[in-house]
């Protein structure tokens, strides 16, 4: 049994993907939390491991032939994870490519722009309550993200997971798929709707959700706590080490 490995975490959709890969791989780890609503990511420990200032990220201390290895950027650690393990990331050109090109559909699409709809939707309501400001963000993220569940319920008519048997790309789409906060009706999505509840009944999904549940703080909410992190996490701009 190899030695656990460390996910720098906290409980959000793109952490969600990485406790949920382990535990489906039966990879060991431990959970060092990152409270990304009090600054912690910016810790010289911690940007050392994610010098982008976001979490997830990892430190297998056998990554490299016994050597440690540090990942960030969740699709990195996922493909690390796949070979590491051997599961779930097929092996032959065509599986694989199919299964990268669902996983950076979700990197750069479904999750950078399901982001811009949390933050519009939610959080940008609690800074400003001016609506006219909010419209259009609101419009054109809650459209993009409904465009893109268009596609992927396009995708899923015909087949059972994402790409070939379940894979990472499942495990990183299905965290960022959350009709509610998206402005979404899954209803109008019929096959995304049935996979949807198929990976959610998968029992390592239950487990990889569980993790750190009790961390998660309400960011839209009102009160001093959720308006300082607001006040770490929005208006972020270049900082020199
Ligand atoms: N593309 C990155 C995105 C990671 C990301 O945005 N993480 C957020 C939480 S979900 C974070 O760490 N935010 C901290 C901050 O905004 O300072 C990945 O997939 O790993």
């Amino acid at each position: 049994m190899s030695a656990p490995i460390e996910i720098w975490y906290w409980p959000t959709p793109n952490g969600h993907k990485i406790t949920i890969a382990c535990e489906e791989m039966e990879l060991p780890y431990t959970v060092r939390p990152v409270n990304i609503g009090t600054g912690e990511q910016f810790t010289p420990e911690f940007l050392a491991v994610s010098p982008n200032n976001r979490m997830p990220a990892i430190v297998d201390p056998d990554g490299d032939e016994g050597r440690p290895l540090a990942i960030f950027e969740s699709g990195a650690v996922l493909q690390h994870l796949g070979r590491r393990s051997g599961r779930f990331y097929p092996q032959s050109p065509r599986e694989r490519a199919e299964v990268e090109q669902w996983l950076f559909w979700q990197m750069g699409g479904l999750g950078p722009m399901a982001g811009q709809a949390h933050h519009f939707r939610g959080y940008a309501r609690a800074i400003t309550p001016d609506q006219r400001h909010l419209a259009y963000g609101v419009a054109r993220y809650t459209n993009e993200v409904n465009r893109l569940y268009g596609v992927l319920d396009t995708r899923l008519r015909d087949r059972e997971f994402v790409a070939g048997d379940y894979s990472i790309a499942d495990m990183a789409i299905w965290p960022w798929i959350l009709p509610r906060l998206q402005g979404q009706d899954l209803e109008e999505f019929p096959a995304l709707k049935v996979w949807h509840a198929r990976v959610e009944a998968r029992p390592a999904v239950q487990r990889g959700l569980e993790v750190g549940k009790e961390l998660r703080r309400n960011l839209a909410a009102a009160g001093a706590e959720a308006e300082a992190a607001r006040s770490v996490l929005f208006g972020q701009r270049a900082r020199k080490a």
